[in-house]
């Protein structure tokens, strides 16, 4: 680490001693799929996001197919097997057949990759890969990854003046279709985890310890719990709040959970919802509606009373009324939100689109609301 009095804008060392495992932010959200070449039109095309990057047959890896698509800040990576030669192979071939679509990696970009992985593992982290450069001409980079629940990891990415698309291994793509000419989202703003029955409060210890992440103080106990919601929830995130990682599990309520759905159908542990920041919530629910991305529905009963409790906020009710958007408050402002229904056809991985206004929270007003929504869809499924 460069010595205190060599930065331009000097921190205390007891400021780097109160942070022992410092991030830079969420470096991508890696998907195991069954189609890269298809999901990589969908995110495209009905999320608009912009291709930039490419790794496959025709750049020398004839094992697997990565598209690397970003939106901002937010980057999403969607791999799949072309044919399985590696364990690599193998590992994403019977990813897909057991989990189906889903996330595999949660990569996370820090300043020092080895001495991010070295803290993680003296403090009980299980190893995936042991700190590794990769360079080609825009640079090096050092990867090293950490296991997390189910079958998900941490890649630690270290990619400090590393100027290529993405990874050594890739090279720069064209979009695939013209992005919208406004962004439809710019950032990652969490990323939720469903674990098993009982198991919540060891994760969230699992990142206390290892990543030396805190609690926000929203979560959903016990009495919220048997109430309606059928889960329990607790948010940990790194001391910039740049990474936030909500953990749900399952609560023994008067109806399944939401979360066993998703554990019987994905097989286990791992990634439920990830959540993208907008500037225009509005915007980009018009455009990803009109794209065919389907939404959960609120009934208007919400809208009737929401005035009431939630004061202005930047968009009419009646807005939020007709796309179906949710709206909460809390002590440093406010937020709206909608959530996507799962996007593939297993009732497992969706997405949150998110629109704050000073509020740090994650919709704690809204949960009744939503969970009855998600318990419609589940109903649906037969899965009630
Ligand atoms: O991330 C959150 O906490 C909110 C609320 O199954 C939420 O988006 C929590 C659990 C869930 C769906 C949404
Ligand atoms: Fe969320």
């Amino acid at each position: 680490m460069a010595a205190t009095s060599a930065h331009p804008h000097p921190v205390p060392d007891t400021a780097r001693q109160a942070d022992p495992f410092p991030v830079k932010g969420m470096d991508a959200v890696v998907f195991a799929v069954g189609n890269a070449k298809q999901a990589a039109h969908y995110y495209s095309t009905a999320f608009g996001m912009r291709l930039v990057a490419y790794s496959g047959p025709e750049t020398g890896n004839r094992e697997t197919a990565s598209y690397v698509l970003e939106n901002g800040s937010a980057r999403f990576v969607l791999t799949s097997v072309v044919k399985a030669t590696t364990p690599w192979g193998t590992f994403l071939a019977e990813h897909v057949a057991e989990h189906g679509d889903g996330v595999i990696d949660l990569a996370i970009e820090v300043p020092d990759a080895r001495s991010a992985y070295a803290y993680a593992i003296e403090h009980g982290a299980r190893s995936v890969a042991e700190p590794y450069e990769v360079k080609d001409e825009h640079g090096t980079v050092v990867l090293a990854a950490i296991a997390t629940y189910g079958t998900t990891r941490h890649t630690l990415v270290e990619r400090t003046g590393y100027d290529g698309p993405y990874l050594p291994g890739y090279v720069a793509a064209d979009p695939i279709v013209e992005p919208p000419a406004q962004r439809t989202f710019q950032a990652i703003d969490h990323c939720v985890g469903n674990v098993e029955l009982g198991r919540m409060n060891e994760w969230v210890e699992f990142y206390n310890r290892v990543m030396g992440f805190t609690n926000m103080k929203e979560f959903v106990g016990d009495d919220i719990a048997t109430e309606y919601s059928a889960l329990m929830s607790k948010v940990v995130a790194d001391g910039t709040l740049k990474v936030k990682f909500p953990i749900n599990e399952p609560a023994i309520a008067k109806k399944k959970s939401q979360i066993d759905e998703y554990l019987e159908f994905y097989g286990g542990a791992g990634v439920q919802h990830i959540a993208l920041n907008t500037n225009d919530i509005v915007r980009t629910v018009r455009t990803m509606r009109a794209a065919g991305v389907e939404f959960l529905n609120t009934p208007d009963s919400y809208y009737d009373t929401l005035g009431e409790w939630v004061g202005d906020t930047r968009v009419p009710i009646e807005t939020l009324r007709e796309l179906k958007i949710l709206a909460d408050r809390d002590e440093d402002g406010y937020l709206l939100q909608i959530f996507t229904k799962p996007v593939q056809d297993r009732p497992t991985v969706f997405f949150e689109i998110i629109e704050r206004h000073g509020s740090m929270g994650f919709g704690k007003g809204n949960f009744k609301a939503l969970f009855e929504a998600i318990e419609r869809e589940q109903e649906k499924r037969g899965n009630l």
